[in-house]
């Protein structure tokens, strides 16, 4: 589709406002503003991210791409959430401690408000700490961690372990995700779940709320 096209011209050169005009032409020309993420957005930025692997971009051209991407969000952020429907499901996301990739983190958000579940974005660099207050407070279903670098993996484990000892493990589904994050990590730490992309996640979390449902009818 050439508006989707478009989009992805406009991210890759970092230019928010093309990148608004093209994805509001290819709403009005019936795209859904899932498809408009999945199709347009996601693949933009794995090719930014390819680009800079590759040597021919470098962190100016990868911030001001994932900064064009804010002013898409921008417009498709309130017609996720116009679905009206019950919610699918809570789910608390976040980048684990010590890592500020906040990219994937954001499309799988995005991705997940636009399948209709509530997510509660708790940002970046966040400590198991925070995680264990804000499944207090916030009651979710489900807890998104991400991570982009090998050393801050091990966060992940810290936070279900921190979990784990506040008596919330069994709460809550745990799904991890983010370019390092393997479905043979997720499963040596106790994970509920791995998703490799932000589609993966949506149909992870999707199976693990009818988990948690089959288990809370068994009593
Ligand atoms: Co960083 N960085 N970075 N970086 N960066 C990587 C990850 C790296 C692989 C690049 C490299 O050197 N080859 C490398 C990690 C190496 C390693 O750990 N072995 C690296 C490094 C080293 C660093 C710094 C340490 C560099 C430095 O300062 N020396 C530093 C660390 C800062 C910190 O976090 N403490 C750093 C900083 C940065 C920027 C700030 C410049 C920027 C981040 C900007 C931002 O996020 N706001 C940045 C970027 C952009 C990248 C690359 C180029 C691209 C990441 C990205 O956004 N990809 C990355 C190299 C690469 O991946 N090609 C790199 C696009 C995005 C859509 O994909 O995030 O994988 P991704 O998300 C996917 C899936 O993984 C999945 O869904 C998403 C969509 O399909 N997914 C989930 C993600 N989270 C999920 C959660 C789920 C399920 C699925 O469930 C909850």
């Amino acid at each position: 589709m050439d508006q989707l096209s478009s989009l992805r011209e406009a991210i890759l050169i970092g230019d928010g406002g093309a990148a608004a005009r093209a994805a509001g032409e290819a709403l009005a020309a019936g795209v859904s503003p899932v498809d408009v993420i999945a199709e347009g957005i996601s693949p933009a930025m794995g090719e930014v991210g390819q680009l800079f692997e590759e040597g021919e971009y470098f962190v100016p051209e990868l911030l001001i791409a994932a900064r064009a991407t804010k002013e898409v969000f921008a417009i498709l952020r309130p017609l996720l959430a116009e679905t009206g429907a019950r919610p699918a499901g809570r789910v608390l996301l976040a980048t684990v401690e010590g890592d500020l990739h906040d990219i994937g983190k954001n499309l799988v958000g995005a991705m997940l408000e636009g399948a209709g579940f509530e997510v509660v974005d708790l940002g970046v660099d966040i400590p198991a700490s925070r995680f264990v207050s804000a499944v207090e407070a916030e009651r979710p279903q489900i807890v998104g961690l991400s991570a982009l670098l090998t050393t801050t993996m091990p966060a992940m484990k810290t936070t279900l372990e921190a979990l784990d000892a506040a008596g919330l493990r069994s709460q809550v589904k745990v799904m991890v995700g983010g370019a390092p994050v393997t479905q043979r990590y997720a499963d040596s730490i106790g994970a509920d779940g791995y998703g490799d992309t932000a589609t993966a996640a949506v149909e992870l979390a999707r199976s693990l709320i009818g988990r948690q449902d089959a288990e809370a009818s068994q009593g």
